[in-house]
């Protein structure tokens, strides 16, 4: 029998046979699992079925919990009821962080849609959520010695829509939502660039825009107007705004900032963007991100930030995300290498794959096609995380897919965008390298086919693209 698994496990042995369950819906397969630790690689587990029942190893609660969800992609459904068929699956991910990244800024959405994401995400065994919570359009997040930022710089959205920031309470909520969907919450603050709403509040730290051709560009294709320095911005153009390096009190603002946000979000990584920043000359962009990091060292947690930070000097061991191609230009190659000299490790999100805000295809309502774009089910598939820039598999942390939101405005459209997509992330981050037994595309569609209905019971607005032959 076909098994609809995903992400797929490390080994399958599947056996004639089947165990009849005594359950109303597959997910009330859950509870039914018994759980024994056993000493094993960390998120890792076995699960056992057979006449006997349902049994579960695992090393931790992480482990279980994932083999809790793998049991209940197994239980189908005949003319007698439910049931699991005989299975012994060992599994263990192939990356230990494995990410789904919302754009908050853009677009302001609910904790609610929020939680509903982390459940998702969860159930394809993500484990962590980066949240982009300040951006020229925004600033996302209410904090208690900085209230000015967030209730200057969150009253919109792009495009004049609706706005909104996270309370304490709200931060809570998702943090612990998160927990215990065995999921740490990264929390991202961005600069130099993408600073424009910081300025609402904080005039004295913003530089003048900087119009380059290619914001002129944007503001001609979308619209939105030229960015006014105190004015929200509601427009897409990005690489116009920018802290102001020699700003008197810059460095102690970073480090109220910093140490409040580690405060509230108890993960290892604070992220520090560090992208796109075009309109910041090269010595201030190094000494602006150098004030980031030590911000970010003073609360003893580890810095993560876009790979172009690697033109920067972050500490050994701090998180690049690489957001290039999967084959990357020289520029973006070049960063890569610096950053992996300086003993950096990579969160591996190629825009041309994972970026979720690329259309599908050129129907796709919403959806940008910058990246090389559109991007089809399968070309978000077929890339492995080791081939994407040179560096060694023991310095790639993970992968993550990226949702921006400039042109994502509610929750259906969110989902239409992050489902099937966030699949093939999720293998990526999981399963063994591309081309080894189940990674591969056609065995990778039929699975997700299998997958559909399960979404569907749980009311996903998916796209049914047709590259996948859905049930
Ligand atoms: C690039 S690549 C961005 C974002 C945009 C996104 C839209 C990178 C780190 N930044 O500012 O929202 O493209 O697809």
């Amino acid at each position: 029998m076909p098994l609809a698994l995903l992400p797929w496990p490390a080994e399958v042995e599947t056996r004639p046979g089947a165990l009849r369950l005594d359950i109303t819906a597959p997910h009330e397969a859950l509870p039914l699992a018994q759980h024994r630790a056993v000493d094993g690689p960390p998120e890792g587990y076995r699960l056992l079925v057979d006449a006997h029942g349902v049994r579960i190893e695992a090393a931790d609660d992480a482990g279980a919990f994932y083999a809790r969800h793998t049991l209940a992609q197994l239980v189908g459904r005949d003319d007698e009821g439910f049931f699991a068929p005989f299975v012994d699956i060992r599994d263990a991910p192939r990356f230990a962080y494995r990410g789904i990244m919302l754009d908050v800024a853009r677009h302001f959405h609910s904790v609610a849609t929020i939680e509903r994401l982390i459940e998702r995400a969860a159930e394809l065994k993500f484990n962590a959520l980066h949240l982009h919570l300040t951006d020229d359009q925004a600033w996302r997040l209410a904090l208690e010695n900085h209230p000015e930022l967030a209730e200057r710089g969150s009253s919109t959205s792009i495009g004049g829509d609706p706005g909104g920031h996270y309370g304490r309470d709200d931060v809570r909520r998702i943090v612990a939502h998160a927990a215990a969907h065995h999921m740490t919450v990264v929390p991202e603050i961005d600069l130099p660039g993408h600073t424009h709403a910081v300025g609402l509040s904080h005039p004295e730290f913003a530089a003048d825009p900087v119009l380059t051709p290619s914001v002129l560009e944007v503001v001609e294709e979308f619209g939105g107007g030229i960015p006014v320095p105190g004015e929200p911005y509601t427009g897409l153009a990005v690489g116009f705004s920018s802290l102001e390096a020699g700003a008197a009190g810059l460095e102690g603002f970073l480090r109220e900032v910093f140490a409040e946000v580690a405060g509230l979000f108890p993960g290892p990584y604070l992220h520090l963007g560090g992208d796109e920043a075009l309109g910041t000359d090269r010595a201030d962009y190094r000494a602006i991100v150098d004030m980031a990091v030590r911000a970010v060292a003073a609360t003893g947690r580890t810095p993560a930030a876009w790979h172009e930070a690697g033109a920067a000097d972050l500490p050994e061991g701090a998180v690049y995300q690489y957001w290039g191609f999967v084959t990357p230009s020289e520029e973006h190659a070049e960063l890569a290498r610096r950053a992996l000299v300086r003993g950096g490790r990579f969160v591996l999100s190629p825009a041309d794959a994972i970026y979720l805000d690329m259309k599908y295809d050129a129907d796709t309502r919403a959806g940008l096609a910058w990246a090389n774009g559109p991007t089809s089910v399968r070309r978000s598939y077929e890339w492995d995380p080791a081939a994407v820039i040179e560096v060694p598999e023991e310095r790639i942390l993970g992968v993550e897919a990226a949702l921006w939101t400039e042109t994502i405005a509610d929750e259906e459209t969110l989902e239409r965008m992050v489902f099937p997509r966030i699949a093939s992330a999720a293998e990526a981050a999981w399963s063994r390298p591309l081309g080894s037994a189940e990674r591969e595309w056609e065995s990778f569609r039929a699975r997700l086919a299998g997958l559909g209905p399960a979404w569907e019971r749980a009311g996903i607005r998916f796209t049914r693209s047709p590259e996948i032959p859905w049930l």
